[in-house]
């Protein structure tokens, strides 16, 4: 193991939440004792503990779990509510490794397998590109064949058309599989992409870090332990990034805590995790369909747990296209201070059967905010606010 980075600086533009009066005016009220100790803790600022999580998950009682999880994220991000204005870049869907989890990817020569040439990733990134972009979202399969060089004229190729662009693009699982097929460190990797133009890393790959359950469903990733080295070395090379948990398949409440746990230490050694992004696991098209779609009940408390758990996360996202706008926007008064963005093309849950649109328009992403209580806030990739002139307001995104 490496020694501990020095934790990241938080921008001094970063937003900073308002004094806020709470809308927990009603006095915080259960029959369990179990949550009763947790909201002990939770009033005097302490950490919740494992045994804490699995209460949390054994709750019926989601308006008392929702009471507490809300406290906090008034606490951190009074009423606050962020979102961007993001655009999702998938390169390529062909992928070596055959995650049963996932219905995206191809194999080389499957009916349905694309790999953009650098023309065409150029010109999707600008088909539908408004002023109004802040972020290109870059993730895409494991190709067998596409080099280094191809990703930094990618990177490159973007950074010189959409300098103004963020690049949070290349999840923890990408950072390994391009390191081997290199024959470089990653931390090499990490170095050449980001000198390229990458400015930060999504929060894809994480699953579930239990081996037994990553043995089901992505049998063929890095496990658990190197998702989080390579976080590590991400933060050590100065770049934020983010975590997501995918939950709802085959995993229990146990692992659920034991994910949140290993996040929750990483953290406090690096501070370079941005925000946790608890994904409800969509089974259609994938080998795995034969399991049952995730309940509103679990989405909603999955976000108050992670909440709860993930003290040292300055956020938590209710990503809006898999949980749907109807249960993210819900989401916002049990945890959550983000909707992730207007998004436009994305494909990895569409492919597993996700009905939401494809897209969001920013007027849309506010109606949700402000009907929810909350104060919409329009942030770039690294939390600083976006203030926008009439002339990019008045763009169709
Ligand atoms: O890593 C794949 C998950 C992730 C399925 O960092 C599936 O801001 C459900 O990480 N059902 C990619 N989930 C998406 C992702 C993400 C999304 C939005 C914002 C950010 C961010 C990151 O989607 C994969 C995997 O965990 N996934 N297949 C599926 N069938």
């Amino acid at each position: 193991m490496s020694n501990a980075a020095a934790p990241l600086q938080i921008a001094e533009s970063e937003i900073k939440a308002q004094p806020f009066v709470s809308a927990n005016t009603h006095p915080f009220e259960t029959n369990d004792p179990r949550i009763k100790r947790v909201h002990e803790k939770v009033m005097a600022g302490e950490r919740l503990s494992t045994e804490d999580g699995l209460a949390l998950y054994g709750s019926h009682d989601i308006l008392a779990v929702g009471w507490l999880a809300n406290h906090v994220r008034e606490r951190l991000n009074g009423n606050l509510c962020y979102f961007n204005v993001n655009r999702h870049i998938n390169p390529t869907n062909v992928c070596v490794a055959a995650c049963r989890l996932c219905a995206f990817g191809r194999k080389k020569d499957q009916l349905g397998a694309y790999t953009m040439a650098l023309e065409e990733a150029w010109q999707t990134a600008a088909s539908g590109y408004s002023e109004a972009v802040t972020e290109f979202h870059i993730v895409g399969g494991l190709h067998p064949d596409l080099t280094l060089e191809y990703y930094e004229d990618l990177v490159r190729g973007l950074k010189q058309r959409f300098p103004q662009v963020h690049l949070k693009a290349f999840t923890m699982v990408e950072w390994s599989f391009l390191a081997k097929r290199s024959k470089l460190s990653t931390k090499e990797t990490i170095k050449r992409l980001k000198d390229a133009g990458v400015d930060s890393c999504p929060g894809g790959g994480a699953e579930i870090f239990s081996d037994r359950v990553r043995h089901i469903i992505c049998d063929h990733k890095i496990d658990g332990g190197e998702w989080l080295e390579i976080a590590r070395e991400v933060h050590e090379a100065g770049m934020r990034s983010n975590a997501t948990m995918l939950y709802g398949h085959v995993e229990n409440d146990e692992d659920r805590v034991d994910h949140m746990m290993k996040l929750r230490a990483l953290q406090d050694e690096t501070g370079g995790f941005q925000t946790f992004i608890p994904l409800a696991f969509h089974p259609d098209n994938t080998p795995l369909q034969h399991l049952p779609k995730t309940t509103g009940l679990l989405d909603i408390k999955q976000v108050a747990v992670g909440r709860l758990m993930l003290d040292n996360f300055q956020h938590i996202k209710a990503y809006w296209q898999m949980l749907t706008p109807k249960i993210a926007q819900i989401a916002l008064r049990f945890g959550a201070d983000d909707l992730d963005g207007t998004v436009i093309e994305e494909k990895i849950y569409h492919d597993a059967g996700a009905t939401t649109p494809q897209g969001m328009a920013r007027r849309e992403l506010e109606r949700l905010i402000r009907e929810a209580g909350r104060e919409p806030v329009e942030r770039d990739t690294l939390y600083r606010p976006v203030s926008r002139g009439e002339a990019t307001l008045a763009i169709n995104v």
